[in-house]
């Protein structure tokens, strides 16, 4: 709890079996009320040591839905879990848990209803060892999506991203893509809502384990990603319309 607001954190697992123990360990449990961690059919027995280490929420997938359909699953628990800050953290142990206290208090003081913990910022990605590929990428395409989108931020594809529960009533994420861009679409829904979003200087590690996506599966999710800065554009000015920018009822 802080300031009185229950505090989940999720965990969109995948073959996670090997750095899940270390992430979950690291969660600062003195203001982390539940943990709930969804096992999108891994190859792996993630599912299983999950239970064993002691999360009391886990869910695994029958069928491989992808890293987008997996938060899926991951909010709708947290919220039906009566949550009030979701905190996303991959069990890859490539992003500190311990930069959830800090990120909390930001949200639970009201500063802002998003917060990224960005690699951008500082010299966190390079010195963790983001291959040159990605952080050129990730400079190129931030560049490009700022302008289009009308913001400043450091990065758009950190995966530790956290979450007031009122962002859920704002956006529709159903409407996302069960795919890796689907953490892109909810950033452009949470900026075409006009939702604030403050970024913290996190520190990244890149090893084996942390990193499995390839260079076509990147590619991949770069021309997703551009395609939906384009269609944020356009949404804007009113030329056209996307179901994922639709108000919720
Ligand atoms: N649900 C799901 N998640 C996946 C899949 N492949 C990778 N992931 C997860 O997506 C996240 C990002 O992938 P990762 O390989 O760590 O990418 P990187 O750290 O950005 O190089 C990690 O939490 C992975 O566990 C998949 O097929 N399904
Ligand atoms: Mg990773």
């Amino acid at each position: 709890m802080f300031n009185g607001k229950k505090i989940i954190v999720v965990l969109p697992a995948y073959n996670a079996e090997k750095t899940l123990e270390k992430t979950y360990r690291e969660i600062p449990f003195e203001i982390v009320d539940d943990v709930v961690l969804v096992d999108d059919a891994s190859k792996d027995d993630t599912a299983a040591l999950a239970k064993k280490i002691g999360i009391n929420h886990v869910i695994k997938h029958d069928n491989n839905k992808g890293y987008g359909g997996n938060q899926k699953t991951c909010y709708s628990k947290a919220l039906d879990l009566g949550a009030d800050i979701i905190i996303m953290l991959h069990p890859d142990y490539q992003y500190t848990p311990k930069l959830i206290i800090p990120i909390v208090g930001i949200i639970g003081n009201g500063l802002y209803e998003v917060v990224l913990a960005s690699r951008i910022l500082g010299k966190g990605a390079r010195k963790g060892g983001m291959p040159l590929y990605k952080y050129i990428a990730n400079r190129i395409l931030t560049l490009v999506q700022n302008i289009l989108v009308g913001q400043k931020l450091s990065e758009y594809h950190t995966g530790y991203r956290a979450f007031s529960k009122e962002v859920f009533e704002k956006i529709d994420i159903t409407q996302n893509s069960d795919d890796f861009v689907f953490d892109n679409e909810m950033l452009s829904q949470i900026i075409f809502a006009d939702i604030e979003i403050g970024e913290v200087t996190c520190p990244t590690k890149y090893f084996k384990e942390a990193s499995s996506i390839n260079f076509k599966r990147s590619v991949i999710y770069g021309l997703g990603v551009l395609r939906v800065s384009i269609v944020h554009f356009f949404a804007k000015l009113g030329v056209v319309n996307s179901k994922l920018y639709k108000k919720k009822n």
